[in-house]
């Protein structure tokens, strides 16, 4: 009567884990975790410390008067092991997300989302924004590959939404070019920062004075007199500070 009660107890005991387990990824979450393996550690890499970044990226997710939908850059370029930040901010319309993954987990996620457009995921490897917001990912590139970027909400990827990353050896440094230069003035208000700077190379500027535009994030790090190395860009027509060392 002992023994069996004692089994009776360690069934129960080692059964209710499991069964609070299963409730807890029910629904779509099964189908969805199949794809991705463990969430912290998959493919791409994994969630990385604010401590581990090396580097700040901006990136911009918006629609185009001609019905497109764009990533500005439109390619990611990452060392293998590198740490980042990704700044992502939404200046269109509409909610956009910003998913890293390979093109297969990317496929599969579409998908579901095409047959659950009300599904929101909260993965770590992506981020989800209404119209005017910016958020963050750190993330570590752990391993040397292709993948992809996208925004899986129906109809986007197919609008434009996309893009490759590569993570390399020697990636990072043959495509990004630190420019030097020196903070003047920082006029938070309007989102612009004027840089006195070393010549630009990506847009063909020489060494001048002038007027960036940055994100509010961005000024938020940045004190006049400060010496930064940093890189410009084309964003929406505007030049505009795009990472910052
Ligand atoms: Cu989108």
């Amino acid at each position: 009567m002992k023994n069996l009660l004692l089994t009776t107890t360690l069934t129960f005991a080692l059964t209710v884990p499991a069964f609070a387990a299963g409730i807890h990824d029910g629904g779509h979450d099964d189908e969805h975790m199949a794809g991705h393996g463990h969430a912290d550690m998959m493919q791409v890499g994994r969630p990385g410390t604010p401590a581990e970044a090396s580097r700040t990226i901006e990136i911009t997710m918006r629609e185009t008067s001609d019905g497109e939908m764009i990533f500005e850059p439109d390619d990611l370029s990452f060392q293998p092991g590198e740490t980042v930040r990704l700044r992502v901010h939404n200046a269109g319309e509409v909610d956009h997300e910003f998913v890293m993954d390979t093109h297969e987990n990317n496929e599969e996620h579409r998908k579901l989302m095409q047959k659950f457009p009300e599904m929101e995921d909260d993965d770590p490897n992506a981020i989800r924004l209404a119209p005017g917001e910016t958020g963050e990912i750190v993330w570590s590139f752990e391993n040397a590959g292709k993948f992809q970027f996208a925004c899986l909400i129906p109809g986007h990827m197919e609008s434009g939404m996309h893009g490759p990353i590569t993570v390399a050896e020697n990636m990072a440094q043959a495509e990004v070019e630190y420019t030097t230069g020196t903070i003047k003035k920082i006029d938070a208000g309007a989102g612009k920062v004027t840089i006195m700077h070393g010549p630009l190379a990506k847009l063909d500027m020489p060494a001048m004075t002038m007027v960036f535009r940055a994100d509010a994030a961005m000024i938020d790090s940045m004190s006049e007199g400060q010496e930064i190395e940093f890189v410009a860009d084309r964003v929406e027509g505007k030049l505009t500070v795009t990472e910052i060392k």
